[in-house]
């Protein structure tokens, strides 16, 4: 096949429109001092701009951060956000996690300064390629998987965005001929300008994060501007099995290539005679890449992370022997349907990512059934009854925790059993002494974390802590 991405333009920041930004002296607000705007802020200090973090937490919460942050001589209001604060500056940066509604963001808006997102400002910078992937399933697998093939082709390779790392903390170590393989989530593209992967990858769109755009439309619409300012010298990978993604096609200037779980393609990856294969042009014979048997990953869902990997790390020019050897050598990741443990017959699995209910479905189908399901947490304005059908196909009994247990209990009522387990540790032990040889206990909660946990992977840590530490006491043995 003709390698597109390789051999064709190289970005330069001329040639699209990207000017990294002259931040020398520059009065720059950076709001949010989670990682992306720490991240964000000391970059911003280190380039000589005059910088300012602004938070909601209090000073005391912020007792770790600020003292490097003055040392550092950045600003730092904590305890809120002050209008004069925001109307005193050149550029605003603004955390993932912080709404673009926020009424100071909102105000400094219509006074004309220039807010961007982390990720924005990050792009500016990065030096080489770039790989973007978003979805609302299927993200960090895909992009650690993408970050592992493009190693094993010896490409120069940084990971991160979404993920966990900022893409502001990939600028220093990007190099100008290697690729930045990024996880990016709507919050973070709904704060882009100019953001311009060559690759971008939609794995699927399905309802998540409503309490924060408010219309699945919103959403959906906030995932395509990872395209939206790319041209016909790039490339876009979709999903052909997912009606959301499908639709989002004709709105790209960019060349699609699909990947597909049920039919083949014109051009892109999908499954042929226990295979996955790849054809990189109309008309041309497909290419083996490796057999389904290969793949350690549980769950249909994960074929289809493996086909958008195989299609974009084949456009950026890895050889089909170094995505066969990545894919083989490739295991679960963290909280990512995570084996954790087998006691006394009984399988536990760590989905703490889970946190919609697509991805709760998506586990759930990973198992033929027997399943003790552990739902619940921060709800996002998520309906749970879509759950319902595969509950009484597949599930033995749902144990809910957190803040959003009443209203999970109230929309699958009738369903299973249900046992109201409030916290974590409850929902564990009163699943493991009703589950026989054969069952699995499933943490998949279909909700976000923060009602309970710091983050997702602080939740999953815990529940395998405690699957372990009581596996370790013998708790189980007798059960
Ligand atoms: N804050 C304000 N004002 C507000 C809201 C929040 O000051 O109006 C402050 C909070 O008090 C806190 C800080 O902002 O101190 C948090 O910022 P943040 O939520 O952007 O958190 P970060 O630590 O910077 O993490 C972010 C992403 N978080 C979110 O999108 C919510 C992380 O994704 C990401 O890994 C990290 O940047 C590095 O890129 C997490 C996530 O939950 C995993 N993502 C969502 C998901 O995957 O579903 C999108």
């Amino acid at each position: 096949m003709a390698c597109p991405v390789n051999g064709s333009r190289r970005k330069t920041q001329v040639d699209m429109g990207l000017v990294a930004m002259e931040l020398k002296g520059k009065k720059v607000l950076v709001v949010g001092l989670g990682k992306s705007g720490l991240a964000a802020a000391l970059f911003l200090r280190h380039q000589g701009a005059q910088v300012t973090v602004s938070d909601l937490r209090s000073a005391e919460a912020l007792a770790k951060e600020i003292p490097g942050l003055l040392e550092e001589g950045i600003a730092v209001e904590a305890g809120g956000h002050g209008l004069m604060t925001f109307r005193r500056q050149d550029l605003i940066i603004v955390s993932p996690g912080v709404p673009l509604k926020t009424p100071e963001l909102a105000q400094a808006k219509t006074f004309g300064l220039p807010v961007i997102g982390e990720l924005e400002l990050a792009s500016r910078y990065l030096k080489g390629k770039t790989l973007a992937i978003t979805g609302s399933n299927g993200k960090t697998t895909t992009t650690t998987l993408c970050g592992e093939i493009l190693e094993a082709a010896d490409f120069a390779v940084a990971v991160g965005g979404n993920i966990g790392v900022p893409v502001i903390a990939l600028v220093e170590q990007s190099r100008p001929d290697g690729w930045s393989v990024l996880e990016v989530s709507s919050f973070q593209l709904e704060s882009t300008q100019q953001f311009h992967p060559e690759i971008a990858v939609i794995l699927n769109i399905t309802p998540d994060h409503l309490d924060r755009h408010g219309t699945f439309d919103n959403y959906a619409t906030a995932k395509e501007r990872i395209f939206l300012s790319q041209d016909s010298s790039d490339w876009l990978v979709l999903n052909a099995d997912d009606p959301r993604t499908v639709k989002a096609a004709p709105r790209a200037s960019s060349r699609i290539f699909w990947f597909s779980r049920s039919k083949p393609v014109a051009e892109g990856a999908y499954v042929h005679d226990g295979n996955i294969v790849f054809r990189g042009g109309k008309g041309e014979q497909p290419e083996t890449i490796l057999p389904l048997t290969e793949i350690h990953l549980k769950g249909a869902h994960n074929v289809e992370n493996v086909l958008a990997a195989v299609c974009a790390t084949r456009l950026a020019g890895a050889s089909p022997s170094a995505i066969r050897h990545a894919v083989a050598g490739f295991r679960a990741v963290e909280h990512r349907l995570e084996f954790v443990a087998k006691i006394n017959g009984v399988e536990y699995y760590n989905d703490s990512k889970a946190t919609n209910v697509d991805a709760t479905t998506k586990a759930i189908e990973s198992f033929p059934g027997n399943i003790h399901l552990i739902l619940g947490g921060k709800d996002k304005n998520s309906d749970y009854a879509l759950l319902n059908q595969l509950l009484r196909q597949r599930v033995k009994a749902v144990y809910t925790i957190g803040a959003a247990a009443e209203k999970i209990e109230t929309q699958i009522r009738g369903t299973v059993p249900i046992v109201s387990a409030h916290t974590l540790k409850e929902a564990i032990q009163r699943a493991g002494n009703q589950a026989v040889p054969g069952d699995v206990v499933l943490l998949a909660p279909a909700c976000s974390s923060f009602d309970q946990f710091d983050s997702y992977e602080h939740r999953g840590r815990v529940f395998k802590d405690i699957v372990l530490e009581r596996r370790g006491l013998g708790i189980w043995q007798n059960a």
